[in-house]
């Protein structure tokens, strides 16, 4: 993880009253402490309350700090003011002190008003689960791209405060046409912040034409991307089908960029398997929003390899936002294998395993970590991959390389033989030459995605239609 001195050369607006609702520092290598806030609605079980925040903790040790308690509350309705009862703030208040915290962390998102009250009665710095996000994924950014991607969500999550405050302003000043020589700060950062926001989508929009352009040239062997909740394990699993190297850890968002790697699924079939940014609980839309070059990876994959950590309490809880967040990706209608990781660890719970099997019929079992079950694996990917295959018969001449490359990249070729074959009845142009000179050809029959089929419809066009010969091929004369 990077040091936060390092994250602080970042160049920014001077949105500095601002940016403190977004960043976890470290005092000198000390561990910031943290109190973690989460407030149980009416269907909210204990359980449901206890889950939400492991995962925070998850959240906020990732990023650095050290949590000392965890405060809950049941409400039916939320205080607009400090979001949780007036009792509670100062339980709060009077918990901060005597642990001598650094910083609250909500579970939910707070209003820039609530962040405000909070601080102030509560004495220390207030952070809430989007903030808290946006600070991990800004410490783990490694590329232009994910630097780019994670600053633009951050100045949309500033800035939605700073609107929201500077609202609040204008009011007391008078409101719409009072601006003048008084002009606040905040509005100040306000156009800096849109300065900044303008000049990063510019950046990206330059970054998302080259990985078009990359993407259009690069070969057209089958895609498909590794999609599943933080931490399932989707890095180490990449990492046991393709040999690689990915960084992958016990931390939440060790991956932001996408990896992609070549895989040999059969003796003659290798595809691309592309390891990406991993999904939440209320992913903050903003990050979703701005990572959207990341995820076409996703998007423009032939299909999907979902991995889930079977040993997380809440694995099905976890497949229902990874579900829900490629919807909001217009990404879930591919074909999607479902893999079940990390079975090692439940070799003491053979039973819990036998009843996944039966509900998961369609699912495969594996560790990534200890290599069980991989060799299945492929064999089901490969499958999966051509469930929505065509199948499709072409005979061209035998010099028209780029159509027969681009089948063998691509397809399941079932049968290929070469012949002798005449420009046939009926052409594709409507040619009915018979008179032409047989010529040497390739007869393939075999299955492809239909995108690949489209695509192939415009390689062959040009080209003569062939009729294969039948029987021995004629003499052809030199
Ligand atoms: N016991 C066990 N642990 C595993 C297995 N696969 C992954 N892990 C562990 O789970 C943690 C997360 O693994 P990653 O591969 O980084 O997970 P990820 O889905 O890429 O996570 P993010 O990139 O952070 O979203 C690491 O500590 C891995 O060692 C497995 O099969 N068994
Ligand atoms: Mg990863």
């Amino acid at each position: 993880m990077q040091q936060p001195a390092r994250r602080q050369q970042q160049s920014r607006p001077s949105a500095s009253n601002a940016d403190s609702l977004t960043r976890i520092s470290q005092k000198r290598g000390e561990r910031e402490r943290a109190i973690l806030v989460g407030v149980s609605r009416p269907g909210f079980s204990a359980y449901d309350m206890q889950e939400a925040l492991n995962e925070l903790e998850h959240l906020a040790t990732t990023a650095g700090a050290q949590v000392t308690d965890r405060l809950t509350q049941s409400l039916s309705e939320i205080d607009p003011a400090t979001f949780i009862g007036s009792g509670k703030v100062r339980e709060l208040a009077g918990l901060a002190k005597a642990r001598n915290a650094d910083l609250v962390i909500f579970d939910d998102e707070l209003t820039p008003g609530q962040v405000q009250n909070l601080e102030k009665e509560v004495g220390c710095k207030l952070l809430d689960r989007t903030g808290l996000i946006l600070d991990i994924f800004a410490s783990r950014a490694q590329t232009a791209a994910a630097k780019t991607q994670v600053e633009l969500a951050q100045l949309d999550y500033i800035r939605s405060r700073l609107t929201r405050r500077w609202t609040h302003l204008s009011r007391q000043e008078g409101g719409i046409g009072t601006k003048g020589p008084g002009e606040t700060q905040i509005e100040t950062d306000r156009r800096l912040i849109d300065t900044r926001m303008a000049k990063l989508r510019d950046q990206l929009d330059k970054i998302d034409q080259q990985r078009q352009t990359q993407r259009k040239g690069r070969d057209n062997r089958t895609r498909i991307s590794v999609v599943g909740y933080t931490n399932a394990g989707k890095s180490t699993l990449m990492n046991a089908l393709s040999g690689a190297d990915v960084q992958a850890e016990d931390q939440l968002f060790a991956t932001l960029d996408s990896t992609t790697r070549q895989v040999q699924l059969d003796t003659n079939k290798t595809v691309l398997l592309s390891d990406t940014v991993g999904f939440i609980r209320k992913l903050p839309h903003a990050l979703v929003e701005s990572f959207k070059s990341t995820l076409d990876e996703t998007r423009e994959s032939d299909a999907l390899l979902h991995v889930v950590d079977v040993t997380h309490r809440q694995f099905e809880e976890h497949m229902r936002v990874v579900d829900e967040t490629l919807g909001e990706m217009e990404a879930r209608d591919k074909p999607t294998l479902v893999a079940f990781n990390k079975i090692d660890a439940l070799e003491s719970d053979r039973r819990f395993l036998g009843s996944l099997q039966k509900r998961y019929p369609d699912a495969v079992f594996v560790s990534a970590l200890r290599g069980i079950g991989i060799e299945e694996l492929e064999d089901r990917l490969l499958e999966t991959v051509e469930q929505h295959f065509v199948e499709r018969e072409i005979c061209v001449p035998v010099t028209a390389q780029p159509v027969i490359s681009f089948v063998h990249d691509v397809a399941n070729v079932l049968e290929q033989d070469y012949l002798y074959a005449r420009n046939g009845h009926a052409g594709r142009n409507g040619s009915t030459n018979d008179d032409a000179d047989p010529q040497a050809a390739a007869r393939m029959r075999f299955r492809l995605a239909p995108h690949h089929d489209t695509h192939l419809d415009g390689l062959l066009d040009g080209l003569p239609d062939l009729r294969p010969l039948p029987e021995q091929p004629p003499e052809v004369e030199a």
